[in-house]
């Protein structure tokens, strides 16, 4: 091991995405030695390692963006959903602003983390050898940090290109002319698919269930139109943090069946024509729970998509009679013209429910039809060990040598969604037992974040030496996440990565705070 204590900081954030910068910003400011070990080569999290056709943010700005007057004052937006360019933009920005990079060590791959109970300080270790012993553990690696490609019969054997979105080439893909499959239509194949049918020869797109997508509405931003809109700000970024999901709007404090059926086609038209996550969130209180209300909410989704699909099996496909989950129960994503991507002649559209995968071939993928889809390329959109997978898969121990993958694997138990018992002085945010899919990353992160370094801070300041989650304290939590999760239409879904059941052998369990609003 190459010991470099010359780097042993107070605090080790893992992670430079929100919520490390933000994390490693305030910390810093407070006069603590901080450093950030970053796997990549460079800032910016998930707009780091997500550089696939089309990769764009679903959260509009201001809401997606730091709440920090010295940040938005002097940055603007070109997009009211920004690409992952323009995000990789901001945030040399904000190093611009805050001098962030140098407290960043890249490339340092974290694999190993243990308590040492005699000096009450982590020792942490990457890939390369270095060797750190922080006091505070701070994991800010977000929930898609471990990439999910299915284990598929012959995946070795295939002779062309294939990637996950999240390994994506750092130098792009000329996929001009190639004949492309894709398997996943959850947020990034919605978006890797609108993005390349134009250009690519043919493209399969091997779907298991339809994304309730919906309408982006993108629209360009000027400077002058936002320099107005900054006066608004303070309030904006306040107000993102008392919603229920860290956005400017609330679900609509009705319930859907406390409306005549004119009064809610007329909200449902007027959230639709909003665009973005209007339609799911600011949708009547109780279409999260109450299963005939999220079928009225399905059925007016069902019937916009059809109207943009030329093809009766097509519509069939990707906007069934009979929904496969409740609506909102998958994160739906924001589309462009996904829908009508469909009736190109070059795009072909496999219903795995109808006709599975059987295997990868030397040159494509077979299916039950017997039929061998001839591709180039092949698009893994299949997602993420997500929520946990990112934790558990840094072997990370606490008092008396325990893992964390061996406690989680009793079933996950956090206190607030941000530590857990018998692992001290280790925080992580944007995790499980937290609001993560269910709010803005932004506004999570910040408050979190703000949470851990008011916390770090008192610790510092009144000399403790150790903080450790009470298990207690973490039943009472977990009893209260599951149940919320419990009266929520989300355990409906089949596969999820709400659920953690998108990954085979793994959870069934909402992992994560869903708030419920009932009027
Ligand atoms: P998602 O949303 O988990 O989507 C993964 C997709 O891959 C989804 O359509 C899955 O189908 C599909 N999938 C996964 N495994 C298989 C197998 N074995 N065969 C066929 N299809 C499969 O990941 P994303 O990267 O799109 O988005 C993740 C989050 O990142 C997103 O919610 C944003 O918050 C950002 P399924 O629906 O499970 O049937």
């Amino acid at each position: 091991h190459i010991e470099t204590d010359s780097i042993s900081p107070d605090i080790l954030i893992v992670g430079a995405g929100f919520g490390g910068v933000y994390t490693l910003y305030h910390l810093r400011k407070l006069g603590y030695s901080v450093r950030i070990f970053k796997a990549a080569s460079d800032l910016g999290g998930v707009w780091r390692n997500n550089c696939y056709p089309g990769a764009r943010v679903d959260s509009e700005v201001p809401i997606y963006e730091f709440s920090l007057e010295e940040l938005w004052r002097e940055w603007t937006w070109t997009e009211k959903f920004p690409g992952y360019k323009e995000l990789r933009l901001y945030f040399d920005y904000v190093d611009r602003k805050l001098d962030i990079r140098k407290d960043i060590v890249f490339n340092k791959y974290v694999v190993k983390a243990v308590f040492e109970t005699d000096t009450a300080r982590w020792k942490v270790m990457a890939e390369d050898g270095t060797v750190v012993h922080p006091r505070f553990l701070v994991l800010c690696i977000g929930f898609a940090a471990k990439a999910y490609v299915p284990d598929l019969k012959g995946i070795e054997s295939f002779q062309g290109i294939s990637h996950h979105t999240a390994k994506w080439p750092e130098e792009g893909l000329d996929l001009k002319g190639k004949r492309v499959g894709i398997i996943g239509t959850g947020a990034s194949g919605v978006q890797v698919i609108q993005e390349i049918a134009e250009d690519v020869e043919q493209l399969t797109v091997f779907q298991r269930t339809p994304n309730y997508a919906l309408a982006m509405r993108q629209s360009k931003l000027d400077k002058s139109g936002q320099d107005k809109m900054k006066v608004l700000y303070p309030a904006i970024h306040k107000h993102r943090r008392e919603t229920s999901f860290g956005y400017r709007y609330q679900p609509f404090p009705k319930n859907l069946f406390d409306t005549t059926p004119s009064e809610r086609l007329l909200h449902f038209e007027e959230q639709w024509a909003l665009g973005g996550f209007h339609y799911l969130i600011h949708n009547y209180a109780d279409i999260g729970v109450n299963q005939a209300a999220n079928d009225e909410v399905y059925d007016f989704w069902k019937n916009k998509v059809r109207e943009r699909l030329h093809d009766p099996d097509v519509q069939e496909k990707l906007a069934p009679s009979i929904p496969p989950h409740p609506f909102g129960a998958k994160r739906p994503s924001l589309e462009q013209n996904y829908y009508e991507i469909y009736n190109r002649p070059n795009v072909k559209l496999i219903d795995l429910g109808q006709c599975s995968i059987v295997e990868v071939t030397p040159n494509g993928i077979l299916t039950a039809d017997d039929i061998e889809h001839k591709l180039d390329v092949i698009i893994f959109a299949t997602g993420f060990d997500s929520v946990t997978g990112g934790i558990t898969q840094i072997d990370i121990r606490g008092l008396g040598g325990k893992s964390i993958k061996d406690k989680w694997a009793e079933g996950i138990a956090t206190n607030l969604g941000l530590a857990t018992a018998g692992f001290p002085n280790m925080f992580f945010m944007y995790g499980p037992q937290s609001p993560t899919a269910f709010c803005n990353g932004p506004t999570c992160i910040e408050i979190q974040g703000d949470w851990i370094v008011n916390c770090i801070e008192h610790m510092m300041s009144n000399e403790l030496t150790c903080i450790n989650a009470q298990e207690e304290a973490e039943k009472e939590w977990r009893r209260q996440v599951l149940l919320l999760g419990s009266i929520s239409l989300v355990t409906k879904a089949k596969t999820s990565w709400y659920l953690g059941s998108n990954i085979p052998g793994s959870y069934f369990t909402l992992n994560l705070y869903r708030m419920a609003l009932l009027t």
